[in-house]
């Protein structure tokens, strides 16, 4: 193996082994220069109980660190007593208890892949999980190592006036050559993972907060000089959820002070470092002209979420990383509670479920496959995925459907009793709730283990004689890499049953072969184990029209055969909104299916007057709220239909996807105009008023599908007239991405106003980056040559490469190949200086065989020649050789 390169071995969840060594305590003096920094770390080292093995040496990770002194209980170490090694450091022959003193030397100047300790412009801050911290210092960098810290931060005090760590603070002081020092001492055992550490001079936006026990914590955020005028959102989020967790968990904050620092160059969106939180500014940063309301309700949730982890995730972590989704899925279902306790539950909830059945379910059918507990990586950051995180928030959520609100309660407080300071699993975790509610949850644990979206097909039979009414379940799970058979899954189906009138029937319902009780309601939550079961809903009056999977109540494909005045029907009349919204999605996919379809066949394409007619009725419906009205009216995107298709016709599906949305703009012109007209210009940062934006901008947007003159005008008069960023953007957005003449014009003004907002800038990148136009690609090419594009800033890179080969499908996939070739080049590139943010680019690649011939062989020519490159990363190999193999 060549020096520096990390090896591409598989892990395997089946191989964990307790360590044989634990750390109690770790204490580090870091030493920040503005050439290098040197680590003193003293490691107080204690044979594992739990190990029962022979030790003959220990083997600590560490990667481009240079090793300046070692001692081991004070006395120097002989070379003779320990080895160096590529990526670790053998001590041989160790006590059964001692301390290990190393000082290293590391280049956070240099460090590109903003992993470990790095700069993020004149600041140094860390990015640890999953396993950055090896590029500190030689340690045992595994999340079941859990040790108190006491960490002391030097450097110039003139260029770094903070010094940040995690925990609570232990003094500061002056040095001599203007430095200056600060200790932290962090009284909470915490895996490597969550250490942090931050030096620069920022501004900072104080507040506090009291616990519900009377405990007083200081709340701070750090940002670049200038943004204080930024930060007002953040903070009132971080006492939300403070408050929230609370409430709703009974979870209080445990240490003095917490702290949020943003930074410019992060490779996600925010790390849950304890007490010591590190951020993308794009989660942080939002004031009216810089954010718009989307951005405000994602910094709302990051906050939240990283808040949360402070109990799932750092209080109680995972034993392995391939337990990710034991904090992660957890907490990203807290997160999206939280949320819809916030704003609007359902509409927060639908556009959860859009990223399932976009991006997960694309994820579950590909080479990538993986259960939300992975059984092997060769990378753990290719693993942070929407299966681990999006999909493992919604098996939480089925267990707290089975469990009711309380008994999830009960099996949360179970799990926090048992597991406090405890790196636990996944089945940990679900044992915790068995046992608080006394519920075998052996099948339930199959969503853990297998990969794959399942299918349920529905039937129904009305028997009139008897005013009986029998649905009939078949659930199967495709084949997914590596598992070839899958059991049935436990699966929450959750119904209700329409009479004519359109108002829920009472039901009355027994399993045909569970001995389940009968159970009464409007809506029902079937339990369906097997790969077929039947329910018998008796004295029903009338055939009803079924209600089905409402709210989504499982992460799975359904299938029942619905006509188009079905779907209309339940769209106007469910009682569930959400299944309301579901009910408009299929009825507008299937007519742009149907649209693709024809064209295909060289036919005219056709929008049917149901369409039009059930869109009319629900611009017309004052009785929904605004925000809802607007996703109702929002369009199937090509991500949506193309998960809908077994084979995917790239120019047949933006075709027809483009058709239906011109003919319905045509059709609804009128109507629109007015609906725009009558809700436009809200200013308020409340939730009506953002409802109020979202149905004015989704109109505006139709509208200006329509081609008409008079639309690009009334875009143009917003673009400069908004007095929020949301009105200004989504003026900006609909002229982007259409052919008005004045498209160039308005991207212009833009740039001119805010060429110094970083945040906005990007924005500006990737309305670009994914208009649907001929020539997305030579835009994105020019846009490259901007000032203020820079390819070594990840969000630059999100904004213009990922938007392009994620969320521009008729730019990527061009059909002679030139979009695959100029990212494959620019995945080439990224890999050398930031393989993790290379290894989510290539991904775009991973769903080449969904693609026409010719497309697989050009998205495949530019995968093997990634294979063939020298110096490729674990990072990127990975996902191309699955990719290939697959
Ligand atoms: N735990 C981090 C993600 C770390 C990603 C490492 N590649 C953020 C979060 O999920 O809260
Ligand atoms: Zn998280």
């Amino acid at each position: 193996m060549a020096k520096g390169e990390v090896s591409k071995t598989t892990k395997y969840r089946e191989q964990y082994q307790p360590s044989s060594y634990l750390i109690d305590r770790v204490d580090m003096l870091v030493e920040l220069f503005e050439s290098h920094a040197e680590i003193h770390s003293c490691l107080a080292l204690r044979r594992n109980p739990l190990f029962t093995g022979a030790v003959e040496e220990l083997r600590l990770d560490g990667e481009e660190l240079e090793l300046k002194s070692i001692a081991v209980n004070d006395q120097a170490l002989p070379l003779s007593g320990y080895e160096l090694q590529d990526a670790h450091l053998v001590i041989r022959q160790p006590a059964e208890s001692f301390t290990l003193k190393t000082v290293v030397q590391i280049k956070p100047q240099d460090n590109t892949r903003l992993e470990g300790l790095y700069k993020s412009g004149s600041k140094f801050c860390t990015q640890c999980e999953a396993e950055g911290f090896r590029r500190i210092t030689y340690f045992l960098d595994r999340p079941d190592v859990m040790s108190v810290y006491d960490v002391t931060i030097r450097a110039d005090k003139n260029a770094y006036p903070a010094l940040l760590g995690n925990g609570n603070p232990a003094g500061s002081g002056e040095l001599p050559e203007g430095r200056h020092w600060a200790r932290w001492h962090d009284p909470i055992p915490k895996p490597c993972y969550l250490f942090a550490l931050v030096a620069g001079d920022f501004d900072l936006l104080e507040d506090s907060f009291t616990t519900m026990s009377g405990h007083p914590v200081a709340l701070k955020i750090y940002v670049d000089k200038g943004k204080l005028d930024q930060c007002a959102h953040a903070m009132r989020s971080v006492k939300k959820a403070m408050q929230w967790d609370e409430e709703v968990y009974g979870r209080e904050y445990d240490l003095d002070i917490y702290q949020i620092v943003a930074v410019s160059d992060f490779n996600m969106g925010a790390m849950e470092n304890k007490g010591l939180n590190i951020f993308n500014t794009k989660y942080v940063l939002a004031n009216e002209m810089t954010a718009t309301d989307a951005d405000y309700d994602g910094v709302e949730a990051v906050i939240a979420h990283e808040y949360f982890h402070n109990w799932t995730g750092n209080r109680v972590t995972c034993r392995d990383w391939f337990q990710l989704s034991l904090k992660e899925g957890l907490t990203v279902f807290r997160d999206q509670q939280f949320s819809m306790d916030m704003g609007s539950p359902t509409v927060k909830r639908l556009d959860d479920v859009r990223v399932i059945r976009t991006a997960q379910f694309s994820e579950d059918s590909g080479p990538m496959a993986h259960p939300i507990r992975p059984d092997s990586y060769v990378e753990m950051n290719n693993f942070y995925t929407v299966t681990v995180y999006n999909k493992g928030a919604e098996v939480i959520r089925m267990l707290h459907t089975l469990l009711g609100a309380d008994g999830f309660r009960k099996g949360m407080d179970r799990y926090f009793e048992r597991h406090d300071g405890q790196a636990v699993t996944c089945d940990d975790f679900v044992q915790a709730h068995a046992d608080a509610n006394q519920r075998d949850l052996e099948q339930f644990k199959r969503w853990y283990s297998q990969a794959g979206t399942p299918v349920i097909n529905v039937s129904d039979h009305y028997d009139a004689a008897n005013q009986r009414y029998t649905l009939t379940l078949k659930q199967h799970c495709p084949a997914t890499p590596g598992q070839k058979e899958k059991q049935p899954f436990f699966i929450p189906f959750k119904i209700g049953l329409l009479d004519k009138a359109g108002n829920d029937l009472p039901l009355n319902w027994q399993s045909k072969d569970a001995d389940d009780q009968a159970i009464y309601g409007r809506e029902a939550v079937l339990p369906l184990q097997r790969a077929e079961q039947q329910f018998v809903f008796e004295h029903i009056g009338e055939k009803p029209l079924p209600s089905l999977l409402r709210d989504f109540s499982a992460p799975v494909k359904l299938r029942y055969d619905y006509s188009d005045e079905q779907l209309a029907f339940l769209l106007a009349n469910d009682s569930s909104l959400f299944n309301r919204w579901d009910a408009a999605q299929q009825l507008v996919s299937r007519v742009m299916l149907n649209a693709a379809e024809q064209f295909r066949a060289g036919e005219e394409m056709r929008l049917p007057a149901i369409v039009t007619e059930a869109l009319a009725a629900v611009l017309d419906n004052h009785q929904l709220d605004n925000a809802l009205r607007a996703r109702l009216l929002q369009l199937p995107d090509i991500g949506y239909l193309q998960e809908l298709v077994e084979k995917i016709d790239i120019d047949a599906l933006v075709a027809a996807q483009q058709f239906i949305k011109r003919r319905v703009a045509e059709t609804l012109y009128q109507p629109l105009r007015d609906c725009f007209q009558r809700v436009r210009g809200a200013t308020g940062l409340d939730g009506d008023s953002a409802g109020r934006r979202a149905l004015a901008n989704t109109c505006l947007g139709l509208l200006v599908d329509s081609t008409d003159a008079e639309a690009y005008q009334l875009a143009h008069a917003q673009l400069h007239e908004a007095k929020t960023m949301t009105d200004r953007f989504a003026a900006l957005r609909a002229l982007a991405h259409s052919a008005a003449p004045n498209r160039q014009q308005a991207l212009d003004d833009f740039t001119h106003w805010y060429v110094d907002e970083a945040l906005v800038m990007d924005k500006w990148f990737t309305v670009q980056a994914t208009a649907p136009l001929a020539s997305a690609l030579q835009e994105v090419q020019k846009l490259e040559q901007h000032s203020a594009f820079d390819a070594k800033n990840p969000n630059k890179v999100r904004a213009l490469w990922m938007a392009f080969s994620h969320a521009n499908p008729a730019g990527f996939h061009r059909a002679d190949g030139a979009g695959y070739q100029f990212i494959a080049e620019r995945v080439a590139r990224l890999n050398q200086s930031n393989p993790q943010l290379a290894a989510r680019l290539v991904s775009a690649f991973n769903r080449w065989k969904r693609y026409d011939d010719d497309r697989q062989q050009l998205m495949l020519k530019e995968l093997k020649a990634l294979l063939t490159q020298s110096g490729l990363s674990p990072d990127v190999f990975e996902i191309v050789s699955k990719s290939v193999e697959a």
